[in-house]
This record gives C-alpha cells, sequence and structure tokens, in this order.
C-alpha cells in the first residue's frame, strides 16, 4: 500500500488570506488539497481559485525544464537544455552586459506571484546587490494607499480581522470582498447575523456590492472627496468624538476647516453618490459602534490613490472608532510581522550611489534612449510584466528589443517568457519550504515542502544559489540554507514572537502573533507616527511637497478635470480582479477561462445604447496609449460612464493580443511612485 500523510502548506499568492492548507500526499504524489479545517482564519476553505491548485501542479503545461530561445523574440518557441548549460551562459551574459554597460544595465523585475517571505526577496536580492545590478522599486500594487496609510497610521497595523464580526457597520471600501479576500466573509456574516450592515463603496457592483446594505458608487477616483464629505456632516452634526481628537490626533482643527468646504452638494458634485445618500451613510457611519472600514487597494490604483486611502483612513479618529474592539479600519497587516527586510536582503552589498529604477514604469525604461546606463538585460520572477505592467504597448516594444537579453523563472510560459531568451522552471508552493507572513491576518507560518520539485525545477533561493555559484561568487551569504535565511528573517526579540524562536515555529506551522486576543491596537492611541498620534496634518509629507494636511486629490483623467481629453474618450475605464484570476496567475488554467468564459467589457445599457453596441457584441476599447478588445456585457453593474474589464487575461489569449493594460497609462500616483491603472478614459465601439 501507498503511504499516505496529511501535510500542512501554505498558499504563497498575491492574497490577504494566506491560506492554510491540508495537502494529502500518496507515494510522493499529492491527491487531494483543501483548506486547513484546524486553522481559525483558513476554516477548512479554499477559494474558487486555488481548490483547484493540483491542476497547477501537475498541469501538462508547466516549464519543468531550462529552456533556451530559438524562435525569434516573443515567438515563444525554446528548445531543453541543461540546468548547466543555462546557468553558465547566464552567468556570461550578465558579466558581458556589465563589464560594457555597466551592472546598472541589469534590471531584476520581480513582484508578489510567491509572497512567501524568502521567495519574495532574499537571495535574489543579495545576489542582484552584490554584482551592482539596478534596484527595483516595487510600487505595481500598493504602494500609493501604503504612503497614503503610513503618513496617517504610522505603519501597516490596523484593526484584527478576527474581530470584524463584532463591528455592526462594516464598509468595504474599494474592496471586492467575496472575491479577492473571501476568508473575511464569515467574520462579515457573523457580523450580519448580529445585525450589523454592509456598506460597499465601490463604482461598480462587484459581488461584494450585489450582498450588501448598500452600495455607493462614486466616480472613480473621488474617494477622498467623498471621506471630506462625510467628515463634514460628522462635524457639523456634532457628531465627531471630540476627545479622541484632542487626544490621539494631529490637526484635527485644520481639517474640520477643510471638511466645511465640502457640504453635500458640492460632494455630490465631485463624486456622483446623491447628497442625501452621503448624508445618511455619514450619520450611520458616526453613530453605529463598532464600525470597521476594510479598505483594499481599488481605490489606491488612481492619480491621488495615495491621498484617497490617507484621508479614508483618518475617518475612524473623526469618530473615535479605533476604541471598540472590531472598531476602526484595515488596509493591511504586514506591518504587525516583525520582519527583518535588511537581514535578508543585504542592501549594505549594493555599491552606494545605485540606481532604483520604477517598476510601474517597465515600458518607458526598455524604450528610453536616454537612460544611461540602458537596461541590457532584465531577470523577471514572480511576476509577469507583459500582462500586469501598464501601457502594454510599450512594454512589449522593449522586451521584443533584439539588444536585451531576457531571462524568466516562471512555472509557466506567460507572455513575458515569450520573450525570454533563458525560461527556466520555477516550483509550487508543494515543492519548497518558506516562511509566510500575511496582509489580512496575523498568523504566521511555516510551510514544508510536502513532495519533490517537479523535473527539474527550483525554488526562488536556490536559483539565485546556482546562479551565484556560476558567476563565481563565494561568500557564504549567497549560499545560506532556507533554514538559516528564516532564522535570520524575523526578529525574535519582538514582543509579538514573544515564546517563539524557528524551531517552535517549524513544529507548529502556524501560530497568531502575541497581541491580545481581543485586539483594539490604536484604543488609546499609541500611533506609531513621529508623533504617536493619528497624523490628520502629516509635516513628513511637506517635506516632499504633498500637501501635509488630509485633503482631496482628483482623478488624472476624468470628465470633470479633462473635459479636452473626456471628449475624446468620455468613458472612465477601471480593470480589477476577476473572480477566478489572481492578477495573471490562473489566467491560463482551463478549468478559469472556462469560469470566466472570454474577456469582457461591462457597459451601462445607455452608454452601450449610444454607441449602438449590443450585449454579447465584440467591441473594440482604445485610447491614445493603445487598444484591446473584448465582449460587450450590457449591464447597469457599471454606473454610467464608466466600462469596467475584470482582469486580468494573458494577452495571447485575448482577441488581437492585448488586454485591459494596452490603455492604462504610466502616471505616477500622488504618493508611492504607484500606478494609475484605474485612472483612464477610453472609446469603444465596435470590433
Ligand atoms: N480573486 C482574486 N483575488 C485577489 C486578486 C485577484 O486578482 N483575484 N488580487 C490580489 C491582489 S494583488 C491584491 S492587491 C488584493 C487586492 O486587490 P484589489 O485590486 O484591491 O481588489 P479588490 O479587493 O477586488 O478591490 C478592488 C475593488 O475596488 C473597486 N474600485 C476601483 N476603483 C475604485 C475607486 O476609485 N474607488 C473605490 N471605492 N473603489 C474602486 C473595483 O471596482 C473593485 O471592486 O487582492 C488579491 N486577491
Ligand atoms: N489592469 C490592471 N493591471 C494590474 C492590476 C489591475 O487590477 N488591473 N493589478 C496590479 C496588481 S494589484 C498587482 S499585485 C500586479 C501583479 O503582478 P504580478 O506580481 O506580475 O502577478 P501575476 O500576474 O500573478 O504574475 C506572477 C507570476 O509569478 C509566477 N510565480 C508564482 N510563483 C512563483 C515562484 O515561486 N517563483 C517564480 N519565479 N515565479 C512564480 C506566476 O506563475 C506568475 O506568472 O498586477 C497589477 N496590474
Ligand atoms: S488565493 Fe487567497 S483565498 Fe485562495 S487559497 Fe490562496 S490565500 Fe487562500
Ligand atoms: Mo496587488
Amino acid at each position: 500500500m501507498l503511504q499516505r500523510r496529511v501535510l500542512k502548506v501554505v498558499c504563497p499568492h498575491d492574497c490577504p488570506d494566506t491560506c492554510s492548507m491540508a495537502v494529502t500526499v500518496e507515494g510522493g504524489r499529492a491527491t487531494s488539497l483543501g483548506g486547513d479545517p484546524d486553522d481559525p482564519f483558513t476554516q477548512g476553505f479554499l477559494c474558487a481559485k486555488v481548490n483547484h491548485y493540483l491542476e497547477r501542479v501537475y498541469a501538462p503545461d508547466r516549464v519543468l525544464h531550462p529552456m533556451k530561445r530559438v524562435g525569434k523574440k516573443g515567438e515563444g518557441r525554446f528548445e531543453r537544455v541543461s540546468w548547466e548549460h543555462a546557468l553558465s551562459e547566464i552567468a556570461a551574459r550578465l558579466k558581458d552586459v556589465a563589464r560594457e554597460h555597466g551592472p546598472q544595465s541589469i534590471l531584476p523585475y520581480s513582484y508578489a506571484g510567491n509572497m512567501g517571505v524568502l521567495s519574495y526577496g532574499s537571495l535574489d536580492r543579495r545576489f542582484f546587490h552584490a554584482i551592482g545590478a539596478s534596484k527595483l522599486d516595487r510600487t505595481i500594487c500598493a504602494s500609493a494607499g501604503a504612503a497614503g496609510w503610513k503618513a496617517t497610521i504610522g505603519r501597516s497595523i490596523g484593526l484584527d480581522p478576527e474581530q470584524l464580526g463584532r463591528a455592526r457597520l462594516i464598509v468595504a471600501w474599494g474592496a471586492n470582498i467575496v472575491s479577492s479576500n473571501v476568508h473575511l466573509w464569515p467574520f462579515v456574516e457573523r457580523a450580519r447575523r448580529a445585525g450589523a450592515r454592509l456598506v460597499v463603496i465601490d463604482p461598480y457592483r462587484s459581488k461584494t456590492a450585489e450582498k450588501a446594505d448598500l452600495h455607493l458608487a462614486p466616480w472613480p477616483g473621488t474617494d477622498a472627496a467623498l471621506a471630506l464629505g462625510m467628515m463634514h456632516v460628522i462635524f457639523r452634526d456634532s457628531l465627531a468624538d471630540r476627545d479622541y481628537l484632542e487626544q490621539h490626533t494631529t490637526g484635527h482643527a485644520e481639517l474640520e476647516a477643510r471638511a466645511r468646504e465640502w457640504d453635500p452638494a458640492r460632494t455630490e458634485r465631485e463624486t456622483g453618490v446623491a447628497a442625501a445618500a452621503i448624508e445618511a451613510f455619514a450619520r450611520e457611519y458616526a453613530t453605529t459602534r463598532p464600525s470597521a472600514i476594510r479598505l483594499n487597494y481599488g481605490l489606491n490604483r488612481h492619480a491621488g490613490g495615495g491621498m484617497a486611502v490617507r484621508t479614508v483612513a483618518c475617518l475612524p479618529a473623526v469618530t473615535g472608532a479605533w476604541r471598540d474592539v472590531g472598531g476602526g479600519a484595515l488596509l493591511s497587516t504586514s506591518g504587525t510581522f516583525p520582519v527583518r527586510t535588511d537581514a535578508l536582503e543585504r542592501p549594505d552589498l549594493s555599491p552606494p550611489g545605485t540606481r532604483t529604477l520604477n517598476m510601474s514604469l517597465l515600458g518607458r525604461l526598455l524604450n528610453d534612449p536616454l537612460l544611461d546606463p540602458p537596461v541590457k538585460a532584465l531577470f523577471v520572477y514572480n511576476s509577469n510584466p507583459a500582462a500586469v505592467a501598464p501601457e502594454q504597448g510599450q512594454v512589449l516594444q522593449g522586451l521584443a528589443r533584439e539588444d536585451l537579453f531576457v531571462v524568466v523563472h516562471d512555472l509557466f510560459q506567460t507572455d513575458t517568457a515569450d520573450y525570454a531568451d533563458y525560461l527556466l522552471p520555477a516550483t509550487t508552493t508543494l515543492e519548497h519550504d518558506d516562511l509566510h507572513k500575511a496582509y489580512g491576518h496575523l498568523y504566521l507560518s511555516w510551510s514544508k515542502a510536502a513532495i519533490a520539485p517537479q523535473g527539474e525545477a527550483v525554488s526562488n533561493t536556490e536559483l539565485f544559489r546556482r546562479l551565484a555559484r556560476a558567476t563565481g561568487l563565494d561568500d557564504p551569504c549567497f549560499f545560506e540554507s532556507d533554514e538559516d535565511l528564516a532564522r535570520q528573517a524575523l526578529d525574535w526579540d519582538d514582543p509579538r514572537l514573544a515564546g517563539l524562536d524557528f524551531e517552535r515555529l517549524q513544529s507548529l506551522g502556524r501560530v497568531r502573533l502575541s497581541v491580545p486576543a481581543a485586539w483594539a491596537p490604536f484604543a488609546e492611541g499609541g500611533f506609531p507616527t513621529p508623533s504617536g498620534k493619528c497624523e490628520l496634518l502629516a509635516p513628513s509629507l511637506a517635506a516632499s511637497g504633498l500637501d501635509p494636511l488630509a485633503g482631496y486629490v482628483p482623478p488624472r483623467e476624468s470628465p470633470v478635470t479633462n473635459p479636452e481629453l473626456a471628449q475624446r474618450y468620455p468613458l472612465a475605464f477601471i480593470s480589477p480582479p476577476a473572480h477566478h484570476f489572481l492578477n495573471s496567475t490562473f489566467s491560463a488554467q482551463p478549468t478559469f477561462v472556462r469560469r470566466e468564459s472570454e474577456p469582457f467589457l461591462t457597459i451601462h445599457p445607455d452608454d452601450a445604447a449610444a454607441r449602438g453596441i449590443r450585449d454579447g457584441e465584440p467591441i473594440r476599447v482604445w485610447n491614445d496609449r493603445g487598444a484591446f478588445e473584448a465582449k460587450a456585457r450590457v449591464s447597469d453593474a457599471a454606473r454610467r460612464g464608466l466600462v469596467v474589464g475584470l482582469s486580468i487575461w494573458w494577452p495571447k489569449l485575448c482577441p488581437g493580443g492585448r488586454n485591459a493594460n494596452a490603455v492604462t497609462s504610466q502616471e505616477l500616483t500622488d504618493m508611492g511612485g504607484g500606478p494609475s491603472f484605474y485612472d483612464a478614459l477610453v472609446e469603444i465601439g465596435p470590433a
């Protein structure tokens, strides 16, 4: 009989839930996988995507061996080579490039395809630092919101999601919980069973908005105006928590003065939300306790995305919602984990003065004739920029450059991989060890390999050990084991790890950070900001030329702010996550392609009628940056003037070979240097 074992592993995907999974292994093969029933956050179930994870592990189209390009760039034709051959060629090419153009002409490009602490950033960073490569500013997702939150609250810490069941008002703000944070949903339901109301603030009627008690649909990018309008009502009607404001905030008088300018009529004009609805919601928010705001990153992908998160993050201080367990706000819990990033990444190995390039500008960087030195080698792992980066036309044009040496490490032959000179095989979470923190809960875990690597696949850390050896690096820091790295990754003396060391974490697998069971992090202030208060007024922002007072930065592309552009491109376009995709991961897995059916664009019946577009018809979406094709879905789930293309499809699986990012922009956000994916005007017509 085959030996049968059930092991616990961790889902590595870029998702707030960081699930604990139970995998059954028989004779070295994983035969079933599900949510860990013993884990209080995972609660025994997985999402619609990772339920089918074994299809991914054993997919017939998985990349299992090192491959070398034989066709033209972009054709995606490869032949199998040995690891030895691939490594020595890559090492030689990187050396040539460094000799000819300087080491900064090498650019690593990675994001969160694997969120494991070691897989996300450890030996890879050490390697690129040591060879003097350009550094990468990893802005593509959350940097605007993170900066806005940090300016106000001080650190990525918020209400404990496990306490959400106690809330009596839950506001999902730019957060599609049902699709993107599904393990929070049972806590929402628990609260609702006890009488809580769910309010969703989203320009689109998402799956979560469909289930809400109230759905407010502001014009994209106007959330800060909505928050100021709420504050106007709250201050005007004496519903603010004066005591909390006095004791635990900076600048409340200034913020009150600013909110005075945002009466409901003006707020309605800016946001498109009816004045009466703003009045009623503001009063409900200020008078219901505990009240919890769950922000996600939907509102941070706009010109004013940093300020949007910052101003919304001021609300719980205005009403004193932080006082209650289950009250306050949550963007990310990641700052609760005491990670020693510098120990892992060793920035000290990078030569002083090394430049940093912003990943959200990849298209421009690859095509900029003035960039000195130019990017001559691009090393991609944990990311699929050909699908996910803005202004796809430029990105693909850059990747197609004959003089650009491209290496891609991935599990599948993505659009980016089609441009690779070398494509290297990566492992799944079942095949390597890693340490996991989370950004949507407070559990720390150690995930141990459950099966052997498939084919010749290697983990990210093993890849960079091999590459360091092939390059002739000899310091032991490039060859440390995953366990050694995990030991260095955390500050074990931090009180949140009380009683824990690596060996104990290994044996327990998963532990909750040592914070009180009923945790209200800022009930008595103590914000991790320079002043120790919630900084409604943050002098630190003035130093970087930003308004130090919470306020409103309008969208860049909207009929109000850019009427000239709106004449040509009257429709606002957003491309939020599809239910069965995770960014571009899973977007080629047959089960999920079937479930999402085809690239489609949701358009309001009035906007469709005005263009003679019927439901189900192929259409073209375009602006000055590019165009893509989709099928029209005529529905009032998109408010008038807005079109929605759930994402992220693989471009090569789309008609015309382009996805939503053909029309998105490389202009950056007000804070954090983030991309403004959802700040885009387009026009549409029959294909
Ligand atoms: N199924 C699934 N889960 C995912 C992902 C995925 O692709 N698929 N992606 C993962 C990643 S990388 C991240 S960063 C997280 C979070 O990913 P997010 O991109 O934050 O995704 P959502 O939580 O879906 O929230 C986005 C919601 O914000 C709305 N929105 C867009 N513009 C605005 C605006 O201006 N204002 C407001 N109020 N709302 C707006 C969108 O319509 C959408 O419903 O989720 C992760 N989870
Ligand atoms: N239009 C539009 N564009 C967007 C967004 C949007 O909402 N709309 N969302 C943005 C957001 S929030 C994000 S976070 C980015 C995401 O952008 P990316 O981080 O690039 O995410 P994915 O597209 O999922 O690509 C991750 C890749 O890593 C691979 N991978 C997984 N595990 C491993 C591993 O262990 N090792 C290696 N080497 N590779 C691995 C996967 O197979 C996959 O191809 O996209 C952004 N782009
Ligand atoms: S993608 Fe998110 S919800 Fe799905 S299994 Fe992974 S962590 Fe859990
Ligand atoms: Mo993201």
